[in-house]
């Protein structure tokens, strides 16, 4: 207990035991195998790198900044469908070959979403009722049909304190969505104290510490501590696709993706979006002092934000989705000799704590301190990095907030999935009709006096496609009526799970 308290007090922390009278002889015990496990001097080294990190972002980057080079860019909108046909052929080869991972970042506290549960098992609505992780699943089943089942696609998942126990009660309750258990791997990341503006770490409860997770960049600490690359080697795997939770829209290990960065021979690769307009507020990647680095438009004047060259598009254009694909060799050398240098990244949250009665208390205004890193920081650290440039209405609708906020809600994601699986059905022939007879129109609207319902629903199993593909004999020169479900199953054939067209549900 004195070198506990001398250990605190050199670090300037001894308030963390202002309760320690009040504890149980348990609780005592249990706070101090909570205490021990902090390395203190590690985490005022992080605060303050971090207070300086805050200090810069503060300061206007513009100086120092190039656009990506446009050589290392490509765009689906802009590519022959040839080229993305090879792309797509080559991603397909290297997935059948038991060469391509993916990896969730699941570890997040989703607080802005407002649920208690990881915000993988959100249900944003649909007819089929999916939730998020259900969707992923399923688009990994498919995908390894699509590859002629040659080679597993195995999932590794990165939980943390708070999503961990519920996310794997959740995948087995529901038979692991068809999935092989052995193919899907869950590692914890790491938490980190929470502290006040001063550098003090802070209390939750009496004898608990605020903690949070540290950050989507704690995947690099997190594969170390689990040994992930070297299940990945021994499996055979040679690149995998990261990716975060809350994107209804994403395609799992994108073949098109896949092959694109494996035909540049990229150890690393991005997705981005078109920026919409020059205030968005979205990350984009570009060079900074001469490395990669994804700037937030807070670090960037509105002049900057706004150039645009001669094509008219803007000069910082692309913007972060949280899609990334790396090859295992590459983040072998990020975890083994960069993952110490990586950024911390501070932001002021409003975190319980309790007060001088210790009782707990939930403030209104930030009161403190997550540090975080963050995934993308490796950029910089790549020796061929290379773009894909997607198109937003077919890859990109995240869900952040709650019912009913400006954006990113469970009623876009929904609508987006829907809108993209509309165009879908009429890329194949399909059509749609109303009760009259009259044919819909082909940009689905919402319904004026409603937020929340539309003109057209229609929901295409991840069973029944991937991406739009094969769908023309279920579909081409017939006519639906909105709602319509195209819906799959998984069904067992000699003990592997087979993705499976079920029937239509269209009245
Ligand atoms: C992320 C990207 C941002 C943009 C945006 C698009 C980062 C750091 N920022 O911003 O550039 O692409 O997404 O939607 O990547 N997570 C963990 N552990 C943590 C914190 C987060 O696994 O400690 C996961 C989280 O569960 C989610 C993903 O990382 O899947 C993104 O986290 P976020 O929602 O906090 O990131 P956001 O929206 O600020």
């Amino acid at each position: 207990m004195e070198a506990l308290r001398e250990r605190l007090a050199a670090s300037g922390q001894e308030h963390l035991l202002a309760f320690w009278n009040d504890l149980s002889p348990t609780d005592q015990k249990e706070f101090v195998a909570d205490l021990s496990s902090i390395d203190f001097s590690e985490a005022l080294s992080h605060f303050e790198h971090a207070c300086a990190n805050m200090k810069e972002m503060q300061t206007k980057k513009d100086d120092r900044l190039k656009p990506f080079p446009e050589e290392q860019i490509a765009s689906v909108a802009r590519s022959s469908p040839k080229e993305l046909d090879n792309w797509r052929e080559s991603g397909l080869k290297e997935i059948g070959a038991g060469h391509v991972a993916v990896l969730l970042l699941a570890g997040g506290q989703g607080t802005r979403l407002g649920v208690d549960y990881p915000k993988g098992m959100y249900d944003v609505g649909l007819p089929s009722g999916k939730t998020l992780y259900q969707l992923q699943a399923e688009r990994i089943l498919k995908l390894e049909q699509l590859a002629g089942n040659r080679g597993k696609v195995p999932w590794y998942i990165m939980t943390s304190e708070h999503t961990q126990g519920k996310t794997i009660e959740f995948f087995e309750k529901h038979g692991y969505f068809g999935l092989d258990p052995k193919n899907v791997v869950f590692f914890e990341q790491a938490m980190l104290p929470c502290m006040d503006f001063n550098g003090k770490v802070i209390l939750a409860e009496k004898g608990k510490v605020a903690r949070a997770p540290n950050g989507n960049g704690g995947l690099y600490k997190a594969l170390k501590t689990h040994k992930i690359l070297e299940d990945m080697k021994m499996r055979g795997v040679t690149c995998m696709h990261v990716y975060c939770v809350d994107n209804i829209l994403v395609k799992m290990a994108d073949p098109v993706f896949v092959g694109y960065c494996t035909e540049r021979k990229a150890d690393c690769g991005a997705k981005v979006v078109q920026k919409a307009f020059p205030t968005e507020a979205v990350g984009v990647v570009c060079i900074c002092d001469d490395k990669f680095q994804v700037v937030e438009y807070s670090e960037i004047t509105l002049e900057t934000a706004q150039k645009r060259s001669l094509d008219g598009r803007l000069v910082f254009h692309a913007g972060n989705i949280c899609n990334h694909f790396f090859t295992v060799d590459f983040v072998m050398s990020v975890v083994e000799k960069h993952e110490k240098d990586l950024q911390h990244h501070v932001a002021k949250k409003k975190i319980p704590h309790v007060d001088e009665k210790g009782m707990v208390v939930k403030p209104t205004q930030p009161n403190g301190v997550k540090i975080e890193k963050f995934v993308f920081d490796v950029f910089e650290f790549a020796k061929n990095f290379q773009l894909l440039e997607v198109l937003r209405e077919d890859e990109f609708s995240p869900l952040k907030n709650g019912p009913g906020a400006e954006k990113d809600t469970p009623e876009s994601a929904r609508q987006s999935l829907m809108n993209l699986h509309y165009r879908y059905m009429l890329a194949a022939g399909g059509s749609f009709r109303d009760e009259s007879g009259q044919t819909l129109p082909l940009i689905p609207l919402r319904r004026s006096n409603s937020q929340s319902s539309f003109l057209i629903e229609c929901e295409i199993s991840p069973l029944v496609s991937y991406s739009g593909e094969g769908l023309e004999d279920l579909v081409k020169d017939k006519y639906f009526k909105s709602p319509c479900h195209l819906n799959g199953s998984v069904e067992k054939e000699n003990g592997e799970s087979k993705p499976k067209r079920k029937r239509l549900s269209s009245k």
